[in-house]
């Protein structure tokens, strides 16, 4: 990886990447793709990945904003983008990886700061526009150490890794915690049921999202046996049910760490690796990190009541890319970033999410913005008004559902919705449905209520 890093490193020196600059990057699931990560923060360059079922389209957006020196990209999909795109590709057909092959490795490490930025990862808002959050050295550095350390990573684990690395789950709490101890990882491209309870027997930590888990306990070869060697399951990204942390017990005899983070702030809490996990509760803060449950005005609430988690931490990002207003916006004075999630904390201080304050919906671990696809089906001729919503769904947690009142002027069908989307946006933030409603239920100031 060392070596391989190096010649990446080489390459994108010599396609003018320099320190500072942003790479996009939107590929498939490979060890190359780590490299490149490894390869960037080599040079000093800020690694953007990006999810690839976005579309072209929402790509154009993020290159815009964060005027990248290179795109990598997969061959055909991007090639219109007004930037330079280049292909990882395989060896021998004259792709960014053959040009790592033949470039004379940059062994060095780029000497930078603890506030410098590593990477940048965009995450959506409630107006629909994404926003580029900066995560530093520091930051990175900070939460790999501490989770390293309090999920108790050893010489002998080996990761089973079946996540997306285009996020900070799969991509920095994963590979991070495997890396600093040189540990090896078992690096499945997607997570297939049956791949992964092939391979379990040979792991001792996996790390996935509730729908992952979901799936695992659907396959009838997934019990005690299959998790033997395994000391470790941790979830996140999305809530799990009590339901399927009792299913999960009752089948393996096992408990799963859950622990709650975010894009900005890598993680926040974790349930003990000794002590008791509580279903249902996302665990203690890590070990740097002040947390607080406060009202609408920044001040605490009493121990057990309800409010918006604020955070301090050294994995509190540097702010969102070009967007002073929408930082300051988001913090309070002391440091404390408001996290627009609602819970509260027990007497023992573990947190308890309750819900958010914007109206996100979490599928399958995924976030998806309802104002983002309201925009697209509200232009839709016929359609008067939408709202998108999050219904309860057996596999993805939630599923995103649209609400469409028509204007009665032209016919509009669910198939030509749907279609309104091919194409704009990626297909995970599609409707699962489309319901007709007369009208909106609204509240006196007229906001939906959804
Ligand atoms: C795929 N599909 C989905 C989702 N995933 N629909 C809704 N929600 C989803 N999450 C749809 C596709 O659009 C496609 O639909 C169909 O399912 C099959 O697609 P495929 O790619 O084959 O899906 P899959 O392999 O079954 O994927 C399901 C998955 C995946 C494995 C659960 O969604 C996943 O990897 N989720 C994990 C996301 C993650 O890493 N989150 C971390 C971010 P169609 O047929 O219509 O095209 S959050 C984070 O990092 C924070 C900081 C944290 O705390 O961890």
């Amino acid at each position: 990886v060392d070596h391989r890093s190096a010649c990446m490193a080489a390459a994108l020196r010599d396609l003018g990447v320099a320190v500072g600059d942003r790479v996009v990057v939107q590929i498939d699931k490979s060890t190359d793709n780590v490299a490149l990560y490894l390869a960037c923060l080599r040079i000093g360059a800020v690694f953007l990945p990006l999810n690839t079922a976005y579309t072209p389209g929402e790509v154009a957006y993020f290159v815009d904003d964060a005027t990248p020196t290179i795109v990598v990209a997969r061959p055909g999909t991007l090639d219109g983008l007004a930037v330079t795109i280049v292909h990882l590709g395989t060896d021998g057909d004259g792709s960014f990886a053959e040009a790592s092959d033949r470039a004379d490795p940059f062994d060095e490490v780029t000497e930078r700061g603890a506030d410098d930025l590593a990477a940048m990862l965009y995450t959506s808002g409630t107006t629909g526009r994404s926003k580029g959050a900066m995560l530093t050295h520091a930051n990175l550095q900070s939460n790999a150490m501490a989770l390293h350390d309090i999920w108790r990573f050893g010489p002998d684990d080996v990761l089973l890794h079946t996540l997306p690395i285009f996020h900070v789950h799969g991509l920095f709490v994963a590979l991070h915690c495997a890396m600093l101890g040189g540990n090896e990882v078992i690096f499945l491209p997607k997570f297939d049921v049956a791949d992964v309870v092939d391979n379990l027997v040979d792991a001792t930590v996996l790390m996935a999202v509730p729908t992952q888990y979901t799936r695992l306990l659907g396959d009838a070869r997934f019990d005690a046996a299959t998790c033997a060697s395994v000391r470790l399951f941790t979830s996140g990204s999305a809530p799990m049910t009590e339901a399927v942390h009792a299913d999960f017990t009752q089948r393996t005899g096992l408990q799963i760490l859950e622990r709650y983070g975010m894009t900005e702030a890598g993680m926040i809490t974790s349930n003990p690796y000794d002590g008791e996990r509580v279903p249902g509760t996302v665990g203690f803060p890590l070990p740097d990190v002040d947390l607080r449950v406060s009202d609408d005005t920044g001040a605490p609430v009493p121990t057990g009541e309800t409010g918006v988690v604020e955070i301090r931490s050294p994995g509190l990002f540097a702010g969102y890319w070009q967007m002073p207003e929408k930082t300051a916006s988001e913090h309070r004075d002391g440091g404390w970033f408001i996290t627009g999630d609602v819970g509260s904390v027990d007497v023992e201080g573990r947190l308890t999410l309750e819900g958010r304050s914007s109206d996100m919906i979490i599928s399958g671990g995924y976030n998806v913005y309802p104002k983002e696809i309201e925009m697209v089906l509200d232009e839709v001729p016929g359609v008067l008004e939408t709202a998108v919503i999050g219904v309860p769904h057996p596999d993805f947690g939630e599923a995103v559902v649209a609400l469409v009142v028509r204007d009665g002027a032209v016919e509009v069908s669910n198939t030509a919705l749907a279609a309104s989307l091919d194409g704009v946006l990626a297909r995970f933030k599609h409707p699962k449905s489309y319901i007709a409603v007369d009208e909106l239920p609204r509240n006196a100031m007229s906001k939906v209520q959804k």
